[in-house]
């Protein structure tokens, strides 16, 4: 009897030291476990007298259920200790000030192309999409400009290791001009299948383009818009217009100093570059380049699928940073990358 007080009192001792579960079940097993205290009484009950047996038995009950009543309580102590702890831990200093969010904008690129689509969406453009990574094929060879040419050299690009694309040269496009030919042939396409007259092609497709370029007019990585209109009676007069209008629209004024300046492409005869004079910055009174554009070139309205005899239009590539560059007074197209957070929040 003596002992089971004794190991009841010294089991209830320590399970009030177990500062966290596992020394707890630790604890436990020194009485209850299969070679506790208590479990060794019990093996002690066979060699006792029957009479002794059923009281002793009784004690021994009794002593395991304080025991386990001692050692259930302790376990919700912990519980409960771990749950304050927890709740202090992540506890809110709801008087703290709010972290606040700054307002993002629109970068100045994005926003000189949304103005390209809504302008031109607004005269019947449709707006097109296509791949960066390009084959030689559209982005050369379709539009006038077989391998060996020397016009190539005038758009040096990044080209994709043939091992990775099958053998198919593939190449970061330096123009958005093999969106002519795609829009077109999948036009052509959609209207043969249908035996039906094909409508005028009208397009513009802005895209990122690439090249071996770099300096405060010329990015290796910059953004173009093609504009391709194609019927049967569409001229170079016709892109004028259209062009000059983009331009007062875009720059919200009818005084412009714009000149179309004699060029060369392989994809248009007779060729041009637009220029255009800053207005206001630092260029103030300067002129800058900014679209190559000019009659399609038969050969090539031959490769959108069309008889040149019949189909005539006019195209145009031009670049959003030279836009950017203008609308704003900017003297260098490299502030635009360079994620400067004073230059762009000026635009947001
Ligand atoms: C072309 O890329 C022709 N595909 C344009 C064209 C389309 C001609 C349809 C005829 C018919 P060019 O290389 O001149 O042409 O580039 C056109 C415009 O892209 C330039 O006037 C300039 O505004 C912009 N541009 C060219 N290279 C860069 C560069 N590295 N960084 C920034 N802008 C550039």
């Amino acid at each position: 009897m003596q002992d089971l007080e004794n190991i009841v009192t010294r089991a209830a001792a320590e399970f009030a030291a177990a500062s966290d579960p596992a020394s707890l079940e630790n604890a436990k097993a020194k009485f209850l476990g299969k070679s506790g205290e208590l479990t060794a009484l019990l093996k002690q009950l066979g060699s006792l007298a029957p009479e002794e047996k059923k009281s002793f038995g009784q004690s021994i009950n009794t002593a395991k259920q304080q025991i386990e009543v001692a050692l259930d309580s302790r376990r919700k102590d912990l519980e409960q200790k771990k749950l304050e702890s927890r709740l202090s831990g992540e506890a809110l200093d709801v008087t703290l000030p709010g972290r606040g969010r700054s307002r993002g904008g629109l970068h100045p690129i994005s926003r000189t192309w949304q103005r390209i689509e809504e302008i031109f969406g607004s005269i019947g453009f449709d707006v097109a999409d296509g791949p960066e990574i390009e084959t030689d094929w559209y982005n050369f060879t379709a539009l006038n400009n077989p391998e060996n040419h020397p016009a190539r050299s005038m758009q040096d690009t990044f080209y994709v290791d043939m091992k990775d694309s099958g053998g198919l040269p593939l190449l970061l496009r330096t123009h958005t001009s093999p969106m002519q030919v795609r829009y077109a042939r999948m036009h052509v396409q959609q209207f043969r299948d249908k035996a039906a007259k094909c409508p005028p092609i009208k397009v513009i497709a802005p895209g990122r383009t690439y090249r071996v370029d770099s300096d405060a007019t010329h990015s290796p990585m910059f953004h173009q818009v093609e504009g391709l209109w194609i019927d049967e009676d569409i001229s170079f007069a016709d892109l004028k217009g259209i062009y000059v209008d983009f331009l007062r629209r875009f720059f919200e004024s009818d005084d412009l100093q714009v000149r179309f300046r004699p060029s060369y492409f392989p994809f248009t005869e007779p060729s041009a570059e637009i220029d255009l004079q800053f207005a206001s910055g630092p260029l103030k009174g300067r002129w800058l380049e900014l679209s190559g554009a000019g009659q399609v070139h038969p050969q090539v309205v031959r490769n959108f699928g069309l008889d040149p005899e019949r189909h005539i239009g006019f195209a145009f590539g031009s670049g959003l940073e030279r836009l950017t560059m203008l609308r704003y007074g900017i003297d260098d197209l490299r502030l635009f990358f360079d994620g400067d957070l004073r230059f762009l929040r000026q635009f947001s």
